[in-house]
């Protein structure tokens, strides 16, 4: 086991990380930017070492200055939470290089994943159904041809992208040249990749995930599904499991295909693949995340299986100690993400000083958090200040469980989500579980 783990991220991630660490006895580094001296990630590491400037490629993105600051504390491995490093193949293969444990798969096949026709086509090898759709398309007269064989709505999406970055709807033919020029130049500018690949648009259809763990010597379980569906401008908001959308019947073959996708490319550490599942219960594979994800405290909740605590037995080498018959998904969790930004000014982001807090608590209530009385939320970085997590024996209960800790919860001196948050758990399409990936333009639709 390592003694010492440099954590290359920061915020609650960073503090959900450092926790899991304390509690297998490994000291831990944070890394920082000069931004983030007074981030509660400093104050629970061992050690902290500042890695520049306020700005992501400063700082969080420095590759050169997170390895080294491994390096100068000798710490044996790299967890690179979710975002920023941890879906970088050069970065993982830096760290293979050096020596340094990256915690989550092989460089290889984050890679591999990572080029979202490349995976589309692996998977489609290896047996598992895969959205209808087309291989890449170099030159517009292609896609042109492409795009009369699969028919509108279709979706151009970028071969580098990946989590709704680079996506774009076309309705009809009128429409696809110039989407199709557009999306090129973007993806080129966000990615520094113009290549696309088209996607007949299921709709309506749910966006649901399976959780894998897979250790380095082949065993592989998957820990249930989470219901995502519940995004906009395809940031997810809510997250709950078991799925409300699925059967049982359809949630054992969308596990067994899942395992059978991380087998196909050999995978090892957490793991998520993503689905499409049509109301008739088809499902379609959209893409891997090859890292551990935002929402992943809604699986643990209803497994009791510590995500992180693995990730770090995995990449030091332990075999999984159960298998997919000792895995229970009881109970329904939910997650609300809090944002600190404004939803009546068009989401803007906000940023200040917290000046009060109140933490709701109770039974099966947990808040991930970097946030504390006093703390300046800064400017540079993502919205996400806290993740509201519930665990009930029933989604009614659930839901209920939710509401009052969302009134509960108090967050003063930056605007937050949390009233969007509780339109959204009392919405009868929502309650009726029978919500699709349009769920959030249809609440944003019904005025009061
Ligand atoms: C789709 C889709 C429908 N058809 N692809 C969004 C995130 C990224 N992982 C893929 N996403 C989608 N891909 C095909 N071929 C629907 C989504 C989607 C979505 C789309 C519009 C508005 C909200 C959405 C929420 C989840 C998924």
């Amino acid at each position: 086991m390592f003694s010492k783990i440099l954590i290359a991220n920061r915020g609650e991630i960073a503090v959900r990380i450092i926790r899991a660490c304390k509690e297998m006895g490994i000291a831990t580094v944070a890394v920082f930017s000069e931004a983030d001296r007074d981030a509660l990630h400093v104050s629970l590491a061992d050690e902290s070492v500042c890695i520049g400037p306020a700005q992501l490629k400063d700082s969080y993105l420095n590759v050169a200055a997170i390895i080294s600051a491994a390096e100068v504390t000798g710490a044996g491995a790299i967890h690179p939470g979710y975002g920023l490093l941890s879906e970088n193949a050069k970065f993982a293969a830096l760290c293979e290089k050096c020596n340094i444990a990256f915690i989550g798969p092989p460089s290889g096949v984050i890679a591999k994943m990572g080029d979202k026709d490349m995976a589309r086509q692996t998977m489609q090898a290896s047996g598992v159904p895969v959205v209808p759709g087309g291989g890449m398309v170099d030159d517009f007269k292609q896609a042109e041809k492409e795009a009369r064989r699969i028919g509108f709505p279709l979706l151009i999406k970028a071969r580098s992208g990946g989590g709704g970055r680079g996506i774009r709807l076309v309705r009809s033919m009128e429409e696809f040249e110039n989407a199709f020029h557009t999306a090129s130049a973007e993806a080129k500018i966000a990615f520094g990749d113009g290549a696309v690949y088209l996607e007949k648009y299921l709709y309506p259809a749910k966006h649901v995930e399976m959780q894998l763990l897979c250790d380095n010597q082949g065993n592989a379980v998957v820990l249930g599904e989470r219901e995502c569906s519940v995004q906009r401008k395809h940031q997810k908001l809510l997250e709950e499991s078991p799925s409300p959308g699925i059967s049982q019947e359809t949630r054992m073959k969308m596990g067994r295909f899942a395992v059978q996708a991380a087998r196909a490319v050999g995978y090892v550490n957490a793991g998520t693949i993503e689905f499409l599942v049509d109301d008739s219960q088809n499902f379609y594979f959209m893409e891997m995340n090859t890292r551990l994800q935002v929402e992943h405290a809604v699986t643990e909740m209803v497994t009791g299986i510590d995500l992180v605590k693995w990730q770090i037995r995995i990449a030091a080498g332990l075999p999984l100690n159960f298998g997919q018959k000792d895995v229970s998904v009881g109970g329904h969790a939910i997650e609300c993400r809090i944002n600190a930004e404004n939803p009546s000014l068009g989401f803007r982001p906000s940023s200040g000083k917290i000046t009060l807090l109140h933490i709701p608590g109770g039974p099966w209530v947990r808040f991930d958090t970097a946030l504390f009385q006093d703390y300046t939320v800064p400017p540079f970085y993502d919205s996400l200040i806290g993740k509201l997590i519930v665990h009930a024996q029933t989604r009614e209960e659930a839901i209920r469980k939710m509401q009052a800790a969302l009134c509960e919860l108090v967050i003063t001196g930056v605007d937050t989500n949390t009233d969007l948050q509780r339109k959204i758990l009392a919405h009868p399409l929502f309650r009726s579980g029978r919500y699709h990936t349009d769920f959030m333009e249809k609440l944003e639709a019904t005025k009061p």
